[in-house]
């Protein structure tokens, strides 16, 4: 199984992890990727000996080739919601799932979706990780549009509701899973994804999330950092802010979030050197933008360049010589749109 590296990303891979296990299937191995996954990662999948191959919440479908390759070879399923780029139910063996290709167009994190469809096809089964589904869909930032349902899962569990969720027990559980990528990268996602996987309970993943716990304030402290950065060095242009990172955390992400929703009609474009590559995160909260149509639209054509996403947030990557032609384009397309 592979899944993305982010809370909704690590959360909707426990709930498939746990949901097999529990049919008595064992997961040949598991691993926490990024949409565009490499090359090696390819081969990892092809090469290995299961019969089938499961992502979730990884919009796969921009990479056509790589899953007709894969579903040469065993079957696929794909159990995602981001803006499609191609049905793969048209490739034979190839099973996608997406709310967006049932005609659902309300924003619907992997983990709620997975959570409510093994929910209904499997009553009482996997009812028990209901936590997990509300940790994942917070990290999604959807706390406003699931809030009666983490309203009743904190009941059911006799924790307090807020209505800032990041005042609740999963709010700060999206946080210590999030610390994982933040400080980590895929390893440390993974390292989560394991911790949450063996502790299916509160009261468990509590006792047993020291090493989270740890990052999670290496992390608060470097956020601290670089907020403060922002406050000097952003660049204005028109309603856009624009932000260099220089970290080695993989802050980009958590950075943008908090940005986008403190200045809420601003677009908030954050990026950060990774190699030879330019990694960008956009956040547009009030939905003036479509951010992952401008994203696909600023690197198409560019040469190992990735982008994807959601309205509201979405982000990719591009060569770091081509940043700055790319960053133009984002001006000009931006203020067309506006
Ligand atoms: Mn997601």
């Amino acid at each position: 199984m592979l899944f993305h590296i982010d809370t909704d990303g690590v959360c909707s891979g426990v709930l498939i992890n746990a949901f097999m296990e529990r049919l008595g299937k064992e997961m040949e191995f598991s691993l926490a990727i990024n949409p565009s996954f490499s090359k090696q990662v390819l081969e990892k999948i092809k090469n290995s000996p299961s019969d089938t191959a499961i992502f979730v919440d990884l919009s796969v479908d921009s990479s056509i080739e790589k899953i007709e390759e894969i579903a040469s070879k065993k079957k696929v399923i794909i159990m995602d919601h981001h803006a499609i780029t191609n049905n793969l139910n048209k490739i034979r063996n190839c099973y996608h799932f997406n709310p967006l290709l049932e005609g659902n167009e309300e924003y619907y994190p992997a983990s709620i979706y997975i959570f409510n469809l093994l929910n209904k096809e499997f009553p009482n089964f996997i009812e028990d990780l209901d936590w997990i589904a509300s940790v994942g869909l917070i990290g999604d930032g959807a706390f406003n549009i699931y809030k009666d349902f983490v309203k009743k899962t904190l009941k059911k569990y006799k924790l307090a509701f807020n209505k800032d969720p990041y005042l609740t027990k999963f709010g700060e559980f999206d946080k210590l899973v999030s610390s994982g990528r933040v400080y980590n990268g895929a390893k440390g996602a993974m390292k989560a994804f394991k911790i949450l996987s063996s502790n299916l309970t509160i009261k468990e993943f509590e006792k047993n999330s020291d090493i989270l716990k740890n990052w999670m304030k290496k992390v608060d402290a470097e956020i601290e950092k670089q907020l403060k950065q922002f406050k000097k060095e952003k660049e204005i242009f028109k309603d856009i802010y624009f932000f260099q990172i220089h970290s080695k955390m993989n802050i980009g992400s958590p950075i943008s979030s908090l940005l986008g929703s403190k200045y809420k009609h601003k677009t908030i474009i954050i990026y950060e050197n990774r190699g030879n590559i330019m990694k960008f995160h956009l956040r547009r909260t009030d939905g003036k933008q479509n951010l992952s149509k401008l994203a696909k639209e600023i690197v198409n054509g560019f040469e190992q360049s990735a982008a994807g996403g959601h309205v509201k947030a979405a982000g990719g990557h591009v060569l770091e010589k081509d940043w700055e032609i790319v960053k133009e384009r984002m001006k000009e397309v931006l203020t067309n749109n506006s």
